[in-house]
């Protein structure tokens, strides 16, 4: 019975020390040298391999090494092995900190700032107090309601929107489809922490935009394919728009000289945002592994009829 990681070397290799430590008696591999490959039970990718239980006949558990899925060929893996996004403290507090600050670039407006201290200008702009400025998240999972809770803390008005009904406390909770329009009417920072599914994919798009207020912004810390770039472009240039933060595109990175680049109101961080973190994120999987033996259900086992 062996481990196998698939993804990124180097951290492999912090998971590797951590699962001596912590797991001596199981077998830890890193691809591409992973061994007999009828021992391999599990498998923790960014990328799986296509059709992974053709190369490992045993596989009993697939683990993403991300929050998101989307980068998975569900079709690939067989409706009896379960898949398990990951849900880990570290990528919550990395996600948490990257939204606060970009929320609060937003709110004191440092990007303007910025665009004053090229032209040297010295300029005040008036101080909006926290409870007037409102903040709406898409997406109420897991990072989406930590996200909310901190924010909180500062006094915005906080909403979100889910698929499903949730309550959070302090926040002003809306659900589905026919609850979207009013939730971006009252929304002055917009950040999208959705997963990218065939509901949510181009999502943020012109008609989504022109039901937010003038003025307002945008945070995109889901996925790139959730957002149409000419579509904010444009929304930006009309000033319908504000800015724009983006920590994810599509493509990742963008090409050279796409505008996006370049844009006075644009800022751009390479998906950088929040990542999973070995020490922490090793618990979490030796832990599911415990409850997988034990016939326990797994924190974090995806619903496939949904894709998230
Ligand atoms: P969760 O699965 O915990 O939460 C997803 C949320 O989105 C849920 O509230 C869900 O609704 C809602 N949702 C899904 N589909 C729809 C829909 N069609 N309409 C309305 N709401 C919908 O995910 P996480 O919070 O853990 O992660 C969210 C995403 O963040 C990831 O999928 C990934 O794309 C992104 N991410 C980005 C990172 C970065 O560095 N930029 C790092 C980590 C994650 P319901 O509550 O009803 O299920
Ligand atoms: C993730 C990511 O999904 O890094 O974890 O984007």
């Amino acid at each position: 019975m062996a481990f196998l990681y698939k993804a990124d070397p180097a951290r492999g290799a912090q998971w590797a020390k951590l699962f001596a430590q912590k797991a001596p008696d199981l077998p830890f591999h890193l691809w591409p040298d992973f061994g007999d490959p009828a021992a391999i039970r599990y498998l923790a990718a960014w990328l799986p391999p296509d059709d992974p239980t053709r190369i490992f006949p045993n596989l009993e558990v697939v683990f993403s090494v991300g929050a998101g899925i989307d980068q998975f060929d569900l079709s690939g893996v067989p409706a009896h092995v379960p898949v398990v996004r990951m849900i880990e403290p570290g990528i919550v507090e990395g996600m948490v900190e990257y939204v606060t600050q970009a929320v609060l670039t937003i709110h004191r407006d440092l990007v303007d700032y910025g665009l004053q201290q090229q032209q040297q200008v010295w300029r005040e702009q008036p101080v909006k107090p926290a409870g007037e400025r409102r903040i709406g998240v898409l997406g109420l999972g897991v990072l989406g309601t930590a996200v909310l809770q901190r924010l909180r803390l500062f006094g915005f008005a906080c909403a979100g929107w889910s698929r499903s009904p949730r309550e959070i406390e302090g926040v002003d909770c809306h659900a589905g489809d026919d609850a979207l329009a009013g939730f971006l009417a009252r929304t002055d920072i917009l950040i999208c922490l959705l997963p990218l599914t065939p509901a949510t994919r181009g999502l943020l798009d012109a008609k989504l935009f022109a039901k937010l207020p003038r003025g307002a912004s945008l945070i995109q810390t889901g996925r790139g394919p959730h957002l149409n770039q000419q579509d904010l472009l444009a929304a930006l240039d009309s000033g319908h728009l504000q800015n724009a933060i983006l920590d994810v595109t599509d493509p990742e990175p963008l090409p050279a000289r796409h505008p996006l680049w370049t844009h006075p109101r644009v800022r751009i961080t390479p998906h950088i945002a929040s990542a999973t973190r070995p020490d922490t994120a090793v618990d979490v999987v030796l832990e599911n592994l415990r409850r997988h033996r034990a016939g326990l259900p797994m924190l974090g086992q995806i619903d496939r009829t949904q894709g998230y």
